[in-house]
């Protein structure tokens, strides 16, 4: 097993008990370079599972807020949830630069970009330029790019300034696949379903830290 720095897996934890949060986290934190945490686990659990997490694990957490509100409100909600140890924040991008810039100004952010699900090809990939335009200028840590599509994500990639991480959700339960995605450009896959939901979560999660080996 590498160092958690050459790990390229993000478990993408949509349960909404803390217990079973915590269970499936320690159980699969060997495999893992950080743990998202989304909604329905923040709703069921509270914040706190955002600290509790990073102290059992000691992994990064990427709070998957994805906001998109006025600059105030994003700046209100996203002080609170860096406060409780979140190092990471997804916000998105088609609010505008000053509601992104809010978020940035708290701390490390990640941009979506484009989304994962069929529904994205109606508003967000036709705008998908004008937000890779937007990361650029802001330099945020990282965008949200879709495993579904990996030739969207060589597209992101080849427009993408240097340095900036490409993310991807949509392996597994939603079709894409790690090596595939991982090839295409991305820097880290993001998976939930197929590790939390299968039968040996740190099985599930061991079979896929190995698919990103040496890609
Ligand atoms: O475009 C996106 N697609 C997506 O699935 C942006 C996301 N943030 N996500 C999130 O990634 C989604 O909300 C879920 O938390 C995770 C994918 O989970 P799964 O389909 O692997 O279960």
């Amino acid at each position: 097993m590498s160092g958690s720095e050459d790990r390229r897996l993000i478990l993408a934890l949509d349960v909404y008990e803390r217990e079973r949060a915590l269970e499936i986290a320690e159980h699969t934190a060997d495999y893992l370079w950080a743990i998202k945490v989304n909604w329905p686990l923040i709703i069921g659990s509270g914040l706190g599972i955002i600290t509790e997490l990073k102290q059992v694990t000691g992994l990064p957490i990427i709070a998957d807020l994805k906001l998109a509100d006025i600059p105030n409100t994003n700046r209100l909600i996203a002080s609170k949830v860096f406060e409780a140890g979140a190092d990471y924040i997804i916000a998105h991008g088609f609010v505008g630069r000053d509601s992104v810039g809010a978020v940035m100004e708290l701390g490390e952010t990640i941009i979506v970009v484009e989304m994962s699900h069929p529904g994205a090809k109606e508003f967000i990939q036709p705008v998908t330029d004008k937000l890779i335009e937007l990361a650029n200028e802001l330099e945020p840590f990282g965008v949200i790019a879709p495993a579904t599509r990996p030739e969207r994500v060589s597209y992101i990639r080849s427009k993408l300034k240097h340095g900036i991480k490409i993310l991807t959700p949509g392996v597994g339960a939603q079709g894409g696949r790690a090596g595939e995605v991982l090839k295409a450009g991305a820097d880290y896959v993001i998976v939930g379903r197929s590790i939390y939901a299968s039968e040996n979560p740190r099985e599930s999660a061991r079979i896929l830290y190995e698919e990103t080996l040496g890609v």
